[in-house]
């Protein structure tokens, strides 16, 4: 059940670390803010929209050209594709990366852990999500911020039988111009080009940005450092519980088609998603869970 406002600041305010509001298009931020660091997080699709570690330039992209509104995904942040990634296997007509970042989420407790903020959502199912989703399973999220920004995606299947399950953190990281970057830690990996025809190739070096790239890395578990010359900075990103990297730049057409980059929006991030997609989604056992987790780190 959605709270309003004022029943959310009292219950999970904490002064130093959390305060609720009321954002765009009416929708219920939490303004994180302590003394390692910042981030704002929509309840809609427990979207965490920011991150930056303090005194330093925002690692997560969101785009000044976004469109807020119910029910719509927020351009840029962390967005959670789940319970599927990509286009649903048989019905087109479901939402692509599934219904959970356009879905409330109910914030299952906030709570100081030192000088971090720690925080936790669990999506709140309905009769539409049901409709396209009919598995009894429980998807929640915990989100640690400070020098670091931890996230981990929890999946438990209730149900009495297996479910197939694709999940993705789809995060933006900012960029100072992506045709200026590496990202390391993918060498030699196989990968779905989904810009030339779902053609499978392999890795060779590390990946560089100059036209549309949008790729499903399949066995790749390494940590991937995003090497961004512009900022001087390395953004290192250590996941375990997740097998596929997929790395998205819409570049200039494409950008435009969305509609919510901006003029040249697209040259100042890059997605590098931890996921289980394509050959990677995860069969779940009836009673067991699976957390996809990750740690976003700076590094000079
Ligand atoms: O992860 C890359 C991708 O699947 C691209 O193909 C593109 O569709 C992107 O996600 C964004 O999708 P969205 O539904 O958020 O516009």
């Amino acid at each position: 059940m959605s709270l309003d406002v004022n029943t959310l600041s009292e219950r999970f305010e904490i002064p130093g670390h959390v305060v609720v509001k009321e954002g765009p298009a009416g929708l219920v931020l939490l303004d994180v803010t302590n003394t390692l660091g910042s981030s704002t997080i929509a309840l809609q699709g427990a979207h965490i929209m920011t991150w930056a570690p303090r005194g330093e330039a925002p690692v997560i992209w969101l785009s000044p050209f976004g469109k807020f509104a119910t029910g719509k995904s927020i351009r840029g942040g962390v967005p959670i594709c789940w319970p599927w990634f990509g286009p649903h296997e048989s019905d087109a007509k479901l939402p692509g990366h599934g219904y959970a970042r356009t879905t409330m989420w109910e914030v299952v407790r906030t709570e100081a852990v030192g000088d971090s903020t720690r925080l936790v959502f669990r999506l709140i199912e309905n009769s539409v999500t049901k409709a396209q989703w009919p598995h009894d399973t429980e998807v929640t999220l915990t989100v640690t911020v400070g020098q670091t920004l931890s996230i981990q995606l929890t999946t438990t299947n209730r149900s009495a039988q297996a479910v197939t399950l694709g999940d993705a953190l789809h995060t933006y990281f900012e960029v100072k111009d992506v045709r200026d970057i590496k990202i390391l830690g993918l060498e030699n990996c196989p990968y779905i080009d989904k810009v030339d025809g779902q053609k499978r190739k392999q890795q060779q070096g590390p990946v560089t940005i100059d036209q549309e790239v949008d790729r499903i890395y399949l066995e790749s578990t390494q940590d991937c450092i995003l090497d961004d010359p512009g900022l001087q900075r390395k953004i290192r990103i250590a996941k375990r519980g997740s097998r596929s990297t997929v790395v998205w730049n819409p570049w200039i057409e494409k950008a435009a088609k969305m509609g919510d980059f901006g003029e040249n929006g697209y040259l100042g991030m890059v997605c590098i998603e931890s996921a289980n997609a394509a050959d990677d989604v995860i069969s779940l056992a009836p009673g067991a869970s699976h957390t996809l987790d990750v740690t976003y780190s700076v590094e000079r």
